[in-house]
């Protein structure tokens, strides 16, 4: 059945309410701007994270990172092509992608320098706080599905994901789309997303109507905007958004080998309080945010109200999907006068620690070590 923008509610399956996923975080979020804007042109907005106080992220108040100025859209001559190492190159409007068969969920998106502003000495780059990370829930067809009806050729890699948006970044020879590979195993995956819909709605033009790549588990910079192409190549993809940038040092085996970045780190944020925020002594205060870890699950959270010394156990939130961040609680039953660091430790089903110290190879991205809010009690 060929949808109509209007009619992408009912035929994409959305219409199911999310309201079952109750708001699960206790204690109040401030009244604040949802979304905060950290670059004007092009146009980089992080959510309010402190603000956090559910498992879906509207899409109003979800984070925008973008490379360069937006593109201009018409639906009369975009086009998704699929070609390289393939049997059949295919050409697809909007509406023949809404016409195969789709899936919708949810997926965490954080961009590999979310938390930037906390790196000393500070970092190149836009200075994210918390807030560039948000859940949303994604409807697309699946790249698979694509795929297969290329036909990918013997020699086939990996696949390139391509936008239309490009610009001179410092260090390139000239003008570079934005582009992102991911190897086969990852494209053929049943969670690869081509995604049109964003939280029952039409995708919006920030987060990358009428196409975009949700490629869960992994750092935003994977799941590539306004799709026009997507290149089966026969050798790893070199380009410059994997190697010049968004790449980090690999010590495998001992030499320091840059690789692009891929899956997301183990990572927990606090949403309230904030630092710098005031709480009265003796009185129960709900500690709260936000725990993920790419493509394995969250474990556990283990929350320090004294700078590292104890730790105790968080409550994890009921909402409990792959590929999507874990809500939790940390009731903190006295607190006593004086200033104090907290601290929240996420664990995930891989064994993998959130660390307490920043890892230099990781450039100035996957910034994900334990970063304490400082808080007075009074
Ligand atoms: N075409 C295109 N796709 C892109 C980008 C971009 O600049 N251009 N930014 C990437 C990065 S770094 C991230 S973190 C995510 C952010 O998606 P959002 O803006 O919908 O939150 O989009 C990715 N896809
Ligand atoms: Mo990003």
């Amino acid at each position: 059945m060929p949808l109509d923008r209007r009619g992408f509610l009912r035929a994409a399956g959305a219409a199911v309410p999310f309201a079952v996923l109750a708001t699960q975080l206790r204690g109040e979020p401030p009244a604040a701007p949802a979304r905060i804007t950290r670059q004007r042109e092009p146009e980089n907005f992080e959510s309010n994270f402190a603000a956090l106080s559910g498992f879906r992220t509207p899409a109003s108040s979800f984070y925008v990172r973008n490379h360069f100025a937006a593109p201009k859209i018409d639906l009369k001559t975009w086009r998704l092509k699929v070609e390289g190492a393939v049997e059949r190159p295919q050409e697809f409007t909007l509406e023949g992608i809404q016409k195969l068969a789709n899936r919708t969920m949810p997926v965490t998106l954080e961009c590999a320098g979310n938390g930037r502003v906390f790196l000393s000495p500070p970092a190149r780059g836009v200075n994210w706080e918390l807030g560039a990370v948000g859940t949303a829930e994604w409807t697309g067809v699946q790249l698979p599905a694509i795929l297969e009806q290329a036909g990918l050729k013997q020699d086939a890699v990996e696949v390139v994901l391509e936008g239309p948006d490009s610009g001179t970044p410092e260090g390139a020879p000239g003008a570079v789309a934005f582009a992102r590979s991911i190897p086969l195993e990852k494209a053929k995956k049943p969670e690869t997303l081509l995604a049109f819909g964003m939280n029952g709605q039409e995708l919006p033009a920030e987060h990358g109507f009428p196409v975009r790549a949700i490629v869960p588990g992994w750092y935003g910079m994977a799941s590539v905007k306004w799709l026009t192409r997507i290149l089966v190549v026969d050798k790893p993809y070199r380009g410059f958004w994997q190697t010049m940038d968004y790449s980090y040092f690999d010590r495998t085996h001992g030499l320091p080998t840059v690789i692009p970045i891929t899956t997301m780190q183990v990572k927990s944020q606090l949403a309230r309080p904030s630092a710098g925020d005031t709480i009265a002594a003796g009185k129960p205060y709900s500690i709260s945010g936000a725990a993920w870890a790419g493509e394995n699950d969250i474990a556990r959270v283990e929350v320090s109200t004294d700078g590292g010394k104890t730790w105790g156990e968080a409550e994890l939130g009921m909402d409990n999907a792959p590929f999507c961040w874990r809500l939790w609680n940390y009731e903190w039953k006295s607190p006593e006068r004086g200033k104090t660091k907290l601290m929240a430790r996420a664990t995930d089903s891989n064994g993998r620690v959130q660390p307490m110290q920043r890892n230099p190879d990781f450039r100035n991205y996957m910034i994900h070590h334990v970063v304490p809010v400082e808080v007075e009690v009074r």
